[in-house]
């Protein structure tokens, strides 16, 4: 059943903002941003109006992948700051009535975390069978080249299995061999997951994001997958949306979620989900989770090699892809929606036009995706329109994935040094991950002391002192569209309806409620576009489309011609 205005939960109105620590705000000057730096910056989180803040890992980690590599659940890591430090964040946000949603990154921890300490110590530990520990190949001799249990690719290259000397065991990690994977077929692995979710709870948190949670269920028969880099295969058709998953998420609503989800929210972040999976994880009737971050969009620009071999986005493949999601999720379940994260590209720089058109581009691509039906969620900077890095050489990138994708492709002889920096610097998890541009001041008013990654030079112009005064501004205009989806129920609620299905440079749509319509309309191109709307919206005895409601350019412009990169929003009633 679709929500009603009378029935929606909270979240269908609400604007989530994403706050990666380590770059918002430094407040001690050792280069890396923490919890009081957040703190001193919720002024600029209320003027925007988000409803809740989604923060990246603060839990104490070895820092192997950023925090996604935990070591203590339940405790700060000292270079974030102290629990009181985020007790004293959490009731600053509620104070000023925003929530709270940590990132829950169970599928796996970190090897120095003391449950995979204690694993590792013997075969017989009683914490063995919290991980996937495999003696090698059938035949074959422990570090023997194919004596991995699978020929599983990594996300982040090379093997899935490393091999533990002193057993001569291997153990699983999807991602970086500091990251094995929680053997979630153990009950008491289940148990020590939600009763550490109930700690947070209680301590006020308001929901969580939960990392890779569609890959924590896996084949037990651990099968080989199809050849796809060197030796290595692709996996994942054994461990993505696994045969337990839905059990499992249906057990962690009980034990954890019931009763108190109604002030909650829930998001499951689920690579290669597939829409009809989508649907089972965020019907409401299922008792899974609120809504899933789906890949599609993110990878209709990934080239025959892969992410890093990016090829130009066909309008038409965003429109199919955000159209059948739109359908597929209206009748039950529940879109998130997104251009950037701290895994992408900025997505000014990868589909819009960081140059010439940087600050129309920004607002047109915002109001493009803030006007779906769905939650949408701000990344850091992105309400400044703020770039990729455009990095030159390696030594500038520190991203775990960017670096070892260098070393496989170099080993494998697969890509050239000019095509791996190419590749980079389209597609790299360091472009997000640049610090917040605060101010002109030389580090961007990130840090008094050296960034642990090179502030962007562009912040003398795009930072958020510029734009805080200037209404035309990146800022502005998605305060607006916040403020748009809080007064206004068709933003949330209203039917989604594509037009123009097949035109390579304007994006269309309608948005209806009862008799209240909604029609956007997005010039993605640096050329003026003629629209003619046919019967999906036909012109009024005026000649244009109706009251402007938002738009991302001054004056009125032509009735139906709009210039390049801009949107307009326009309202019909009856
Ligand atoms: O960014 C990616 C590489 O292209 C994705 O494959 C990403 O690794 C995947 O979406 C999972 O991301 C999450 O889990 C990872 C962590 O590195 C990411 O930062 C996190 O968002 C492992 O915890």
């Amino acid at each position: 059943m679709a929500f009603t205005v009378e029935d929606a939960p909270w979240w269908t109105r609400a604007t989530v903002y994403q706050v990666y620590p380590r770059s918002f705000q430094d407040s001690d000057g050792d280069g890396v941003g923490d919890l009081r730096g957040i703190a001193s910056r919720l002024d600029h989180l209320e003027a925007l109006g988000v409803d809740v803040v989604w923060l990246s890992p603060i839990y104490r980690s070895p820092q192997d992948d950023n925090g996604y590599d935990i070591s203590d659940y339940q405790d700060v890591d000292p270079v974030f700051g102290t629990l009181e430090d985020l007790d004293e964040l959490i009731g600053a946000l509620h104070a000023r009535g925003m929530k709270l949603v940590m990132d829950l990154v169970v599928n796996h921890t970190s090897d120095e975390h003391p449950w995979f300490v204690e694993s590792r110590s013997s075969v017989d530990s009683p914490k063995r069978d919290w991980y996937w520990w495999r003696p090698p190949r059938e035949g074959m001799a422990p570090g023997q080249p194919g004596a991995e249990p699978t020929n599983w690719h990594s996300f982040f290259s090379g093997s899935t299995w490393e091999l533990d000397e002193a057993s001569g065991e291997y153990y699983l990690h999807l991602f970086s061999r500091k990251q094995p994977d929680l053997n979630w077929e153990n009950p008491e692995v289940r148990q020590a997951v939600y009763a550490m979710m109930r700690w947070w709870l209680d301590r006020g948190v308001d929901g969580f994001r939960m990392d890779v949670i569609n890959l924590i269920s896996k084949n037990t028969s651990l099968p080989d997958g199809p050849v796809v880099a060197g030796v290595w295969g692709d996996g994942s058709a054994h461990y993505t949306d696994g045969p337990r998953v839905h059990e499992f998420l249906q057990e962690m609503h009980r034990e954890v979620f019931d009763g108190r989800e109604g002030a909650l929210l829930t998001v499951g972040e689920t690579p290669g989900v597939t829409l009809e999976e989508a649907r089972r994880y965020t019907d409401p009737a299922r008792r899974e989770v609120d809504m899933v971050f789906q890949f599609e969009h993110v990878g209709l620009d990934h080239g025959p090699g892969g992410k890093f071999d990016p090829r130009p986005l066909r309008l038409t493949d965003l429109k199919a892809t955000f159209g059948r999601w739109q359908a597929g999720l209206a009748d039950a379940g529940w879109n998130s929606l997104y251009w950037d994260n701290h895994d992408q590209p900025r997505v000014v720089s990868r589909f819009g036009d960081d140059g010439r058109y940087r600050r129309e581009s920004a607002k047109a691509l915002a109001t493009l995706l803030h006007l779906h039906r769905g939650t949408p969620y701000v990344y850091q900077g992105e309400e400044l329109g703020m770039t990729n890095a455009h990095f030159t050489r390696f030594d500038q990138y520190r991203d775990i994935e960017s670096l070892n994708h260098v070393a496989q492709s170099r080993a494998l002889g697969t890509a050239t040094d000019e095509q791996l920096l190419a590749g980079l610097a389209a597609m790299s998890r360091d472009n997000a991950r640049t610090p917040v541009q605060w101010d002109g001041s030389p580090q961007a008013g990130f840090t008094t002391g050296t960034p642990w990654l090179a502030v962007n030079p562009n912040h003398v112009e795009v930072n958020a002192a510029a734009e805080q005064a200037d209404p035309a501004s990146v800022l502005h205009h998605y305060r607006r569209l916040i403020a748009l989806r809080h007064a206004d129920p068709v933003v949330a609620l209203g039917d989604f309806t594509m037009l123009l299905p097949r035109d390579e440079q304007v994006y269309a749509f309608t948005r209806t409620l009862g008799d209240d319509a909604l029609l956007v309309v997005v010039n993605v191109s640096g050329e003026d576009a003629r629209v003619d709307l046919g019967d999906g919206w036909p012109a009024a005895a005026d000649g244009g489309w109706g009251e402007l409601v938002l738009g991302t350019h001054d004056g009125p412009g032509e009735p139906t011609v709009l210039r390049p990169w801009e949107a307009r929003v326009v309202r019909r009633r009856g």
